[in-house]
């Protein structure tokens, strides 16, 4: 006997190569020590479903998608930007705001003075509105604190809100996000710290699931990105790169050298960095939310992805400086608004592309079984619901396996 049979469900599987959305009308879905015994058509059930479970849940018709998963989240963090928003809109340049102190160095100040207690708490909220909306799986990175104590400590927060939160966690240790200020400009000698000092500090608590870093002119070089990644390769790290945001420095093609669970944002990837990508089986996470905060013109190569058949996956990539956003159907309807993402390809960017990002594709995404029985109910009559509407939350139920948690 199962734990649960869930039935009068609409199932959105997610599962690829069948009807759209991989879905099910008038399924059912059964759980067992927390993960999928069992999906299918209602009809094709082997007994009643009272001899088939202990406990029997009417769906009452309801969609159920996979738990969704933000793959691409600095959700920790101490302060906000709020005053540099209003002096960007003054007409302030985000270089500007930079050297007058502002920008991600003052978000690094405010990191470095908040305790673990504070930190958890502004994280928790932000976490908190994620989760409302059927989240969960979330990554979280470090990357405010660029010095071995305080990425430490952002990264114990980020464990902390998976024990106290029905959401799993996974964590990338990103120190190489921007040199800081008492580096005086010696992005090498930063580099160093990062990897004599920092990754140790990390790995003696085993706080990091990957390694990311951000390639760009205004962060690292690639010669600076391979530093770290062969750190990250030394400790049996897997690794993810913020590439291409700003400018094509290859940094998609560089990920992909390293067989990269992910390349990041991608605006500026070339067909090559693409091909190379795909022949390496990394995921592209688009990150609409710092396209549309810092209105960036230059698409991501969506049409190459596709053609190149590269998943994509969409995060929040939750920040206070370039993506003040903790809704990730927000990011849905943007990705299908900014970059013409179909809904279906959207909603399998925040299920199975989501998942494959973190390394978890045969843990969560999908409703297949085996997998844990990570779900989300919603009140809505058609999957593209979720992309198509804006500032409406029609999650009426979240399952984390196999616990009913909302
Ligand atoms: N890319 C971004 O857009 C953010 N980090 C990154 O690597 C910006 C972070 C910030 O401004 O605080
Ligand atoms: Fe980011």
């Amino acid at each position: 006997m199962w734990e649960q049979l869930w039935i009068n469900a609409r199932l959105a599987t997610m599962e690829p190569a069948r009807t759209p959305y991989g879905a099910i009308e008038d399924g059912a879905l059964g759980v067992e020590d927390g993960r999928i015994a069992w999906v299918g058509p209602r009809a094709n059930l082997p007994d009643a479903p009272a001899a088939l479970a202990h406990q029997v849940r009417d769906a009452g018709g309801r969609w159920i998608t996979p738990g969704l998963v933000d793959c691409h989240t600095h959700l920790v963090h101490g302060g906000d930007r709020a005053r540099e928003f209003e002096l960007r809109l003054e007409g302030a340049s985000y270089a500007e705001i930079a050297e007058a102190g502002g920008g991600i160095v003052s978000t690094v100040a405010a990191t470095r003075a908040a305790d673990e207690a504070a930190l958890l708490e502004s994280a928790g909220r932000r976490l908190d509105d994620l989760l409302k909306e059927g989240v969960t799986t979330v990554e979280i990175k470090s990357g405010y604190g660029l010095d071995a104590e305080t990425e430490v400590k952002m990264l114990r927060v980020a464990r902390a809100l998976g024990r106290s939160r029905a959401v799993t966690v996974k964590t990338s240790f990103l120190g190489a996000h921007a040199a800081p200020p008492e580096a005086g400009g010696d992005r090498d000698g930063y580099i160093d710290q990062v990897i004599g000092e920092q990754l140790p500090g990390v790995m003696e608590e085993g706080l990091a699931d990957a390694v990311d870093a951000f390639c760009e002119g205004i962060a690292f070089s690639p010669d600076q990105v391979r530093r770290v990644f062969d750190a990250a390769k030394a400790a049996r790290l897997p690794v993810k790169l913020h590439a291409d945001q700003l400018s094509d420095l290859g940094g998609a093609a560089l990920a992909a050298e390293y067989g990269a669970l992910s390349a990041d944002h991608l605006e500026y990837t070339s067909e090559a960095g693409v091909a190379a990508m795909a022949e390496a089986g990394t995921v592209a996470v688009i990150l609409p939310g710092a396209f549309y905060t810092l209105r960036e013109t230059k698409l991501p190569p969506i049409e190459a992805f596709r053609a190149h058949k590269v998943p994509m996956a969409l995060a929040s990539d939750a920040n206070p400086g370039s993506s003040p956003i903790t809704s990730l159907l927000l990011i849905l309807n943007m990705a299908c608004t900014l970059f013409r993402l179909t809904p279906e390809e959207a909603l399998a960017g925040v299920t199975r592309n989501g998942a494959a990002a973190l390394g978890m594709a045969q843990e969560a995404g999908t409703l297949r079984v085996g997998k844990r029985a990570d779900f989300a109910l919603w009140d809505i009559d058609q999957p593209a619901e979720l992309a198509y509407r804006l500032g409406w939350n029609p999650c009426a139920g979240v399952v984390r396996g196999g616990q009913v948690v909302r």
